[in-house]
């Protein structure tokens, strides 16, 4: 197993632990929380906890439903008690960027629903500025080309995701611009002028929602609380 693999599994099954019995859980997407929620289909059968879940993507309702996690549908669910995600970037006020892994909208609808949100980072993800992991926008298709053409005027170099040789779908079925900014200055304020783009559904940038991180620290886990 490669260092990178290696602090993945050590935090995202660290994060497996703060999930108590008759909580409703938010599951992220990608490969670090992966380890949370194989981790937590153990710990519902060892300890017999009474778990329900609400998934963030297509890919981690797969996985929760192969390992026997009961999921509801987030509108039959007052509240999320924790929601435990994976994340790209991650700065010291613990804002970061998300959407590597195409799931940013349900990542972002399941953290606003949520009463705690926990992400869990191997150490490539901490940075001191946001921008370096290209930040993604995810666009309706029509009309892309002229949202793509007013990022570019602002300076962000958007790129359309590609899967091999057609474009990258979303769950929703939208396109994701990346946009490779390199360094961002004002977070809050692209984050708006992204979302008042018409045709622009979400965005990257999560800002002011995650409570914790759960970071790899060579052979340690770092407890960062915001
Ligand atoms: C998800 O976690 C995505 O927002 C982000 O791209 C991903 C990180 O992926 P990984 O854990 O595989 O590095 O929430």
């Amino acid at each position: 197993m490669d260092q990178q693999t290696y602090e993945k599994k050590m935090v995202g099954e660290k994060a497996a632990e703060y999930i108590k019995d008759g909580m409703i859980v938010g599951l992220g997407t990608g490969s670090t929380v992966a380890f949370t929620t194989k981790k937590l289909a153990d710990r519902i059968k060892a300890e017999n906890l009474s778990i329900q879940a609400v998934s963030t993507s297509h890919a981690t309702s797969k996985l929760a439903e192969s390992l026997g996690i009961s999921l509801l549908d987030l509108n039959d669910v007052q509240k999320i008690d924790l929601t435990i995600d994976g994340c790209d970037e991650f700065d010291p006020e613990l804002n970061g960027i998300k959407g590597g892994g195409g799931a940013l909208l349900f990542e972002k609808i399941v953290a606003q629903a949520s009463d705690r949100n926990i992400w869990v980072a191997d150490a490539s993800k901490a940075v001191n500025q946001l921008g370096a992991f290209p930040l993604p926008v995810e666009v309706l298709r029509f009309g892309w080309r002229h949202m793509f053409r007013a990022m570019e005027e602002k300076g962000l170099h958007p790129k359309l995701r590609m899967n091999g040789e057609e474009p990258f779908l979303t769950d929703s079925k939208n396109y994701i611009l990346d946009c490779h900014a390199k360094a961002i200055d004002d977070a809050k304020a692209l984050a708006g002028w992204l979302n008042a783009l018409p045709g622009v559904v979400e965005n990257g940038l999560f800002i002011n929602i995650c409570d914790q991180v759960l970071a790899a620290d060579h052979d340690k886990v770092k407890v960062i609380n915001r």
